[in-house]
């Protein structure tokens, strides 16, 4: 049994306002709907960096000033569509580097490993699988300098304090000189967030309803995943996504492996997730807090997202 997720239900559903945590969304099926939404012309996070990382790839690479051979780790890499422009231009230019990427899904990494023999056969890889607090550990004991990748916008879905304590592991985790290039949503017309979020296919409250799928199967709940239904809200103040299931009536649910039912009011909120959006001063505030130096933000055309590029 998943401890972690036992511990996240147990903790999540017994609240007064009940939550569970957005991490849990990638089981193999939950992943795979994620590539769905990456694949939403709403979902305009996924383009935005794609434009980043295939038209600025060689301006990326100069700011590194690294020495060769380097180290490339990517944190929740998924299919790697992200960063393929990135690893394309380094490998077409001949430079020395090996790339490491983890994710917390068997089946992602090895679409990913499958898709780059095939398509940069000369690319030096050792995909990991599993919890990237862990790898980290393990990848630092190296002696070359190491860029690593938190792109498409995953710092957004950690709480204020977490995601400070994620950027300070990851600094105590680097040495002097290495850099980090993280992904950030930056601020813009909330109208253009709201449809990327609570999309018109339903493909959003389909990830969502997976979580409770994953429930049921994981830990024998009877879930009615008729009995709910997903909202989603943007605050441009504060720059908050927050994704909810919605209780269709008053329910409720037996979650048998776990020996607990949870009690559901009709309308009752279930926070499922947060999807933080930036504004750059705040982000050079969170780089300064951790401990980094910001090197240069790369942005898209259209100024939606950033690659920030920050160093140790
Ligand atoms: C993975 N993460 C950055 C996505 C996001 O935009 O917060 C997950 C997601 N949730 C709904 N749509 C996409």
């Amino acid at each position: 049994m998943n401890k972690q997720f036992a511990n996240d239900i147990i903790t999540g559903l017994s609240a007064s306002e009940k939550h569970l945590s957005s991490k849990f969304f990638y089981d193999d099926a939950g992943s795979r709907i994620f590539q769905e939404i990456m694949q939403m012309p709403e979902y305009y996070l996924t383009n935005s960096e794609f434009e980043i990382l295939s038209e600025q790839a060689g301006a990326i690479y100069k700011a590194l000033l690294f020495n060769e051979p380097f180290n490339i780790v990517e944190l929740g890499a998924g299919d790697g569509s992200k960063t393929f422009q990135l690893l394309e231009y380094l490998v077409n230019k001949k430079i020395d580097f090996h790339y490491t990427p983890i994710d917390i899904s068997q089946e992602a990494i090895d679409i990913l490993s499958e898709k780059l023999k095939e398509t940069l056969p000369q690319l030096s890889i050792q995909p990991k699988v599993g919890d990237y607090f862990e790898m980290l550990k393990e990848t630092k004991a190296d002696e070359i300098p190491s860029l690593l990748l938190f792109l498409g916008g995953n710092i957004g879905n950690y709480l204020e304090a977490e995601a400070l304590a994620l950027l300070q592991l990851f600094y105590q985790n680097m040495d002097k000189g290495d850099k980090l290039l993280i992904g950030m949503d930056i601020k813009k017309n909330p109208i253009t967030i709201h449809e990327a979020y609570f999309d018109r296919h339903g493909i959003t409250k389909r990830f969502n309803i997976n979580l409770l799928k994953r429930i049921n199967r994981e830990f024998e709940a009877d879930f009615d995943l008729e009995a709910f239904d997903f909202y989603c809200h943007y605050s441009p103040e504060t720059g908050e996504v927050k994704s909810y299931l919605v209780s269709l009536k008053e329910q409720v649910v037996a979650i048998k492996g776990l020996e607990k039912s949870f009690q559901f009011q009709k309308n009752e909120l279930l926070w499922t997730e947060l999807s933080k959006k930036y504004a750059i001063p705040e982000i050079e505030q969170l780089a300064e807090t951790s401990g980094f130096k910001v090197l240069t933000h790369f942005k898209d055309s259209k100024q939606y997202f950033t690659d920030s590029l920050w160093v140790k």
